[in-house]
C-alpha cells in the first residue's frame, strides 16, 4: 500500500470529509467544508447552508400583532438560492426519461396549463387497456373453451366493466340538471376607481369564462322546461385567480339565512316518501313550507312568473343576489349588484308550451344552447353592475344583507361595464360540465363578500359539497377547474392528487426553499375588507334578525304591481296550477292568506282559480313599522321591458309540407328566414322527400311526429291544394296549429291554406274582431316578399299577447 505523504495528505483533504457528510441524509459537520468541483451533493449542502443562513431570523413576526399589522400584511420574506440545487427534492431530477420528462420548470405549475394538455384524441390509434396495452380482441370475454365458462384472468374483461361501473359520480344536491359553455368576459371600461378586480383591469382586456345554466330543483336527467329558478354560474379565469360569479335568473332568494337552506330543498324535492314530483314545486311539502315562510313571497312571485319557464338560456336575465362589495387599490369599497343582461333580449315561454315541451324534448334548453354555438350565434350577455355606498345602504326602506330583497333600478341604476360571449361547446360533458366546481368562496382581490347571512352559508357550502360530490379536497386540480394563474401553497396530497411538488418544503415560514412560496402582502394579495356593515352595533353572540328583514311583503308587491297585464295574468295562473295540486285545502288557504299581504287582486284571482270561496283572512305581519317603499313600480322588472335587438336570429320556423305544396313559396320563404339568421325547417307528415306543384324535390327533415309545433317559434303554410289536403287529413296538423294559435306564435297561411285554420277552429281574429297581430293570411297571388317581411317583424316580436286567453279558446 502507498504510505507517501501525498498519498496521506490526498485523504485528509477537506473535500473528501464534506463528500462523505454531503453523502449521508441523517447527520452532517459543524460547518459543511468547500465541494470539490462537481460534487453535486456537497454544493447543495453547502449552498443549502448559505440560503438559511441568509435568513437568520422571522422579522415579519415582529408585523403580525394588533389591528392594524392585520389590515396590512407585509410581503413574505424569501431568499434568492444561489441554483436550483437546494430547493430540489432530489439530485437525480436531471435523469430524464420519456415518462419522468425532465426537471420541473422553475417558479411553474404545470398543472394549469391551457386543457390541451388533457385533451385526447382517437383518431388512428388502436383500442388499448388503461395501462396502455393494445386489446386484440373488443367483442368476447376470455372463456375456458368456446362455450365458456368465462376466466377470473380476463384482466381486460375485468378493467372495462370496473370502470364502467364506476362512471356515475354523486349529482349536485341542487342544480343538478345543467348545461355549460366556454367564452370570455370583455372589459368596456377599466374599472379601477371602484375596484381592483382582474377582469376590469383594463379596456378590452379579456378574461375567460366558463358558464353553466342550471334548473334547481330536478335531478340530473330531469326536464329542462320545469318551472324553476335557473342557475346562472359564471367562473371567471382571471389572470389573479378564479372568480365564481354563482348567480340565478332572479335577483332574490327564497330565505334569508342559511340555516334555512337544507329545509327549503327538503321542501322543494320529490317528497321523500314516494319520490314524487320529479323537477316540480307544485306539492304539498313546498307550498306548507313556503307559507310558514312568508319572506319567501317575493321570490315566489318572481317562480310564478313567465322567468320561471324561460324561452332559453340564451334569453334570460343573470343576478349575484347577495350585495357583494367592490374595492379599490386604496382599500376603499363599495356595495355592489351583479346583473347580466341578454343581447336578445328576455323571453319566456307559456305554461302550456313549457309542459308539451318537456315531453318531447327534455333537452330543449340545453339543445338550444349547444346549437347556438355550434351555428356561431354566440350568446352574448353584458355585465351590468349597481354601486352604492354604505351610506347611501343605510338610507334605503329595506336592507341590503337581506337577500329577498332587491334594489330597484330606479333607486341605482344598471351602469354596463362589459359583456360576455360563450363562443365554444364543451369537449366532454361530464369532463367540463359535471366536473365543473363553482364556489361562492372564490372571489379575487377587488371583489368581497357582505354580512348577508344566506352569502355567508354558501361561502361555507360549496367548497364542502365539492369534496364529496368530486371525490376528495384536490378538485381544483381538475382541467376545468384549474385556474390560469399560479397555484403555489404548501397543500398536500389528498385523493387524486396531480401536482408533483418539486423539493422537501411544505410549510410557511421556511429558510430551505429561500422562503417559498412565500406571502404575497397586502400589495398583491387578497385581504378582506375589514369594514362591518352594522360596526356600530353591539357584537353580541347572537341568532338574530335585523328588523329591516321583517317586511316580506313590500316588494312581493313592487314586483306584481310592476308587470304588465298579460305578465299579472299568468302569474295567477301559475299559482292557481301549483296550489291546485296541493292536496290539502289548509295549505292553501295559508298561501293565500300571505298573498293578500301582497295584492288582494292577486289573491282574489287566485282563490276564484282554486274554488276557494271565503278569503282566508292576511297572515299577521311580522313588521312592527310600516314601511315606505322609495319605489311602486320598477317597469325594469317585467320581461317585457327588455325586447332584444329585434332581430330573428336562431328563431325556429316550421314550414309544413306534403307533395303538391307550392314549392316557389317554401323556396322563397325559407331563403328570405335563412337569410335573417332564423332556423327554417321543412316538416312534413313524414320525413323524406316530396314533390312540389313546380316540381321541386323538398327535403323534409322533420315530421309532425317526431316535432310537433310547440318546438316551433313560428308556422308558415305554404298553399298548393294537394298539399293542403294531404295536412288536412293528418290530426297532427291541427294540434300544430293549435298549439301554435295558443302559445300566441307568429302563423303564416299563404293562398288556400288558410284553409287549414278554419278546419282546426282556429280563430282568424282576435275575440273583439280587431286583427291578430300574428296572423298574416296572404293570397297566393299578393306580393308574397311583403307578407314575408311582414312575417318576420311578428316573428320578431317573439309572441302576441293580444291573443292571450285564459282559459284558451282553442
Ligand atoms: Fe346554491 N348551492 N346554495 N344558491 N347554487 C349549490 O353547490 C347553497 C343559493 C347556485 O352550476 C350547491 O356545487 C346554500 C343562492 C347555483 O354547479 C350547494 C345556499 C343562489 C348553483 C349550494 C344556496 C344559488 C348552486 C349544490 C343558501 C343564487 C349551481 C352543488 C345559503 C345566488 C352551480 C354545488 C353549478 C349550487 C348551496 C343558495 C345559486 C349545495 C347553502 C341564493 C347557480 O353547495
Amino acid at each position: 500500500m502507498p504510505n507517501s505523504k501525498a498519498a496521506l495528505s490526498s485523504r485528509t483533504d477537506p473535500a473528501h470529509s464534506t463528500r462523505a457528510a454531503a453523502r449521508n441524509t441523517d447527520s452532517v459537520p459543524a460547518s459543511p467544508g468547500t465541494p470539490a468541483p462537481g460534487d453535486l451533493s456537497a454544493k447543495r449542502t453547502a449552498q443549502t447552508q448559505d440560503l438559511v443562513a441568509a435568513m437568520p431570523a422571522n422579522t415579519n413576526k415582529l408585523l403580525e400583532y394588533g389591528r392594524e399589522n392585520g389590515l396590512a400584511p407585509p410581503l413574505g420574506l424569501t431568499a434568492e438560492p444561489a441554483s436550483r440545487l437546494p430547493t430540489g427534492s432530489t439530485l437525480s431530477e436531471s435523469n430524464s426519461n420519456d415518462k419522468v420528462g425532465t426537471v420541473a420548470s422553475q417558479g411553474v405549475n404545470a398543472t394549469i396549463e391551457p386543457m390541451d394538455r388533457v385533451r385526447v384524441d382517437a383518431a388512428g390509434q388502436v383500442l388499448t387497456t388503461n395501462q396502455g396495452v393494445a386489446i386484440a380482441d373488443n367483442q368476447h370475454s376470455l372463456k375456458a373453451g368456446v362455450r365458456g365458462p368465462a376466466l377470473l384472468e380476463d384482466f381486460i374483461l375485468r378493467e372495462k366493466i370496473t370502470h364502467f361501473d364506476h362512471e356515475r359520480i354523486p349529482e349536485r344536491i341542487v342544480h343538478a340538471r345543467g348545461s355549460g359553455a366556454h367564452g370570455f368576459f370583455e372589459c368596456y371600461e377599466a374599472q379601477t376607481a371602484i375596484t381592483k378586480a382582474a377582469p376590469f383591469k383594463q379596456c378590452d382586456k379579456l378574461t375567460p369564462v366558463f358558464v353553466r345554466f342550471s334548473t334547481v330543483a330536478g335531478e340530473r336527467g330531469s326536464k329542462d322546461t320545469a318551472r324553476d329558478v335557473r342557475g346562472f354560474a359564471v367562473k371567471f379565469y382571471t389572470d389573479e385567480g378564479n372568480w365564481d360569479l354563482v348567480g340565478n335568473n332572479m335577483p332574490v332568494f327564497f330565505i334569508q339565512d342559511a340555516m334555512k337552506f337544507p329545509d327549503l330543498v327538503h321542501a322543494v324535492k320529490p317528497e321523500p316518501h314516494n319520490q314524487m314530483p320529479q323537477a316540480a314545486s307544485a306539492h304539498d311539502t313546498f307550498w306548507d313550507f313556503v307559507s310558514l315562510m312568508p319572506e319567501s313571497t317575493h321570490m315566489l312571485m318572481w317562480a310564478m312568473s313567465d322567468r320561471g319557464i324561460p324561452r332559453s338560456y340564451r334569453m334570460m336575465q343573470g343576478f349575484g343576489v347577495h350585495t357583494f362589495r367592490l374595492v379599490n387599490d386604496a382599500g376603499d369599497s363599495v356595495f355592489v349588484k351583479f346583473h347580466w343582461q341578454p343581447k336578445l333580449g328576455t323571453h319566456s315561454m307559456v305554461w302550456d308550451e313549457a309542459v308539451k315541451v318537456s315531453g318531447a324534448d327534455p333537452d330543449f334548453h340545453r339543445r338550444d344552447l349547444w346549437e347556438a354555438i355550434e351555428a356561431g350565434e354566440y350568446p352574448e350577455w353584458e355585465l351590468g353592475l349597481q354601486v352604492f355606498t354604505e351610506a347611501q345602504a343605510e338610507g334605503f326602506s329595506f336592507d341590503v344583507l337581506d337577500a329577498t330583497k332587491l334594489v330597484p333600478e330606479e333607486l341605482v341604476p344598471v351602469k354596463i361595464v362589459g359583456r360576455m360571449v360563450l363562443n365554444r361547446n364543451p369537449d366532454n360533458f361530464f369532463a367540463e360540465t359535471e366536473q365543473v366546481a363553482f364556489c361562492t368562496a372564490h372571489v379575487v382581490p377587488g371583489i368581497d363578500f357582505t354580512n348577508d347571512p344566506l352569502l355567508a352559508g354558501r361561502i361555507h357550502s360549496y367548497v364542502d359539497t365539492q369534496i364529496s360530490r368530486l371525490g376528495g379536497p384536490n378538485f381544483h386540480e381538475l382541467p376545468i377547474n384549474a385556474s390560469v394563474a399560479q397555484v403555489h401553497n404548501n397543500q398536500r396530497d389528498g385523493m387524486h392528487r396531480q401536482a408533483i411538488h418539486r423539493g422537501r418544503v411544505a410549510y410557511e415560514p421556511n429558510s430551505l426553499a429561500g422562503g417559498c412560496p412565500f406571502q404575497a402582502g397586502a400589495a398583491q394579495g387578497f385581504v378582506s375588507v375589514a369594514r362591518r356593515v352594522d360596526a356600530q352595533e353591539s357584537v353580541d353572540k347572537v341568532r338574530a334578525k335585523p328588523e329591516k328583514f321583517a317586511d316580506h311583503y313590500s316588494q312581493a308587491k313592487l314586483f306584481f304591481e310592476s308587470q304588465t297585464d298579460v305578465e299579472r295574468a299568468h302569474i295567477a295562473a301559475a299559482f292557481r296550477f301549483e296550489l291546485s295540486k296541493v292536496t290539502v285545502p289548509a295549505i292553501r288557504q295559508r298561501v293565500i292568506a300571505m298573498l293578500r299581504n301582497a295584492s288582494e287582486v292577486l289573491a282574489g284571482e287566485v282563490a276564484v282559480g282554486i274554488g276557494m270561496k271565503t278569503l282566508p283572512p292576511p297572515l299577521p305581519s311580522a313588521l312592527q313599522i310600516p314601511v315606505i317603499p322609495e319605489v311602486e313600480r320598477s317597469k325594469m322588472l317585467s320581461l317585457l321591458a327588455r325586447p332584444g335587438d329585434g332581430g330573428i336570429r336562431t328563431r325556429k320556423v316550421a314550414i309544413l309540407i306534403a307533395d303538391g305544396v307550392d314549392d316557389a313559396t317554401v323556396l322563397l320563404v325559407r331563403s328570405a328566414l335563412l337569410a335573417a339568421g332564423a332556423v327554417p325547417r321543412l316538416v312534413a307528415p313524414n320525413i323524406g322527400e316530396f314533390v312540389g306543384t313546380s316540381g321541386a324535390i323538398l327535403q323534409a327533415d322533420a315530421s309532425l311526429e317526431n316535432e310537433p309545433g310547440f318546438l316551433f317559434d313560428a308556422v308558415v303554410l305554404p298553399g298548393g291544394e294537394a298539399a293542403v289536403q294531404a295536412l288536412a287529413a293528418d290530426g297532427h296538423t291541427g294540434e300544430f296549429l293549435r298549439d301554435q294559435y295558443r302559445h300566441c306564435k307568429t302563423i303564416m297561411t299563404v293562398g288556400s291554406s288558410i284553409e287549414l285554420l278554419g278546419l282546426f277552429d282556429i280563430p282568424g281574429a282576435l275575440p273583439d274582431g280587431g286583427a291578430d297581430p300574428g296572423l298574416i293570411t296572404p293570397a297566393a297571388e299578393e306580393d308574397l316578399v311583403e307578407a314575408v317581411s311582414a312575417f318576420m317583424a311578428a316573428l320578431a316580436k317573439h309572441r302576441h299577447p293580444a291573443r292571450d286567453r285564459d282559459p284558451p279558446p282553442v
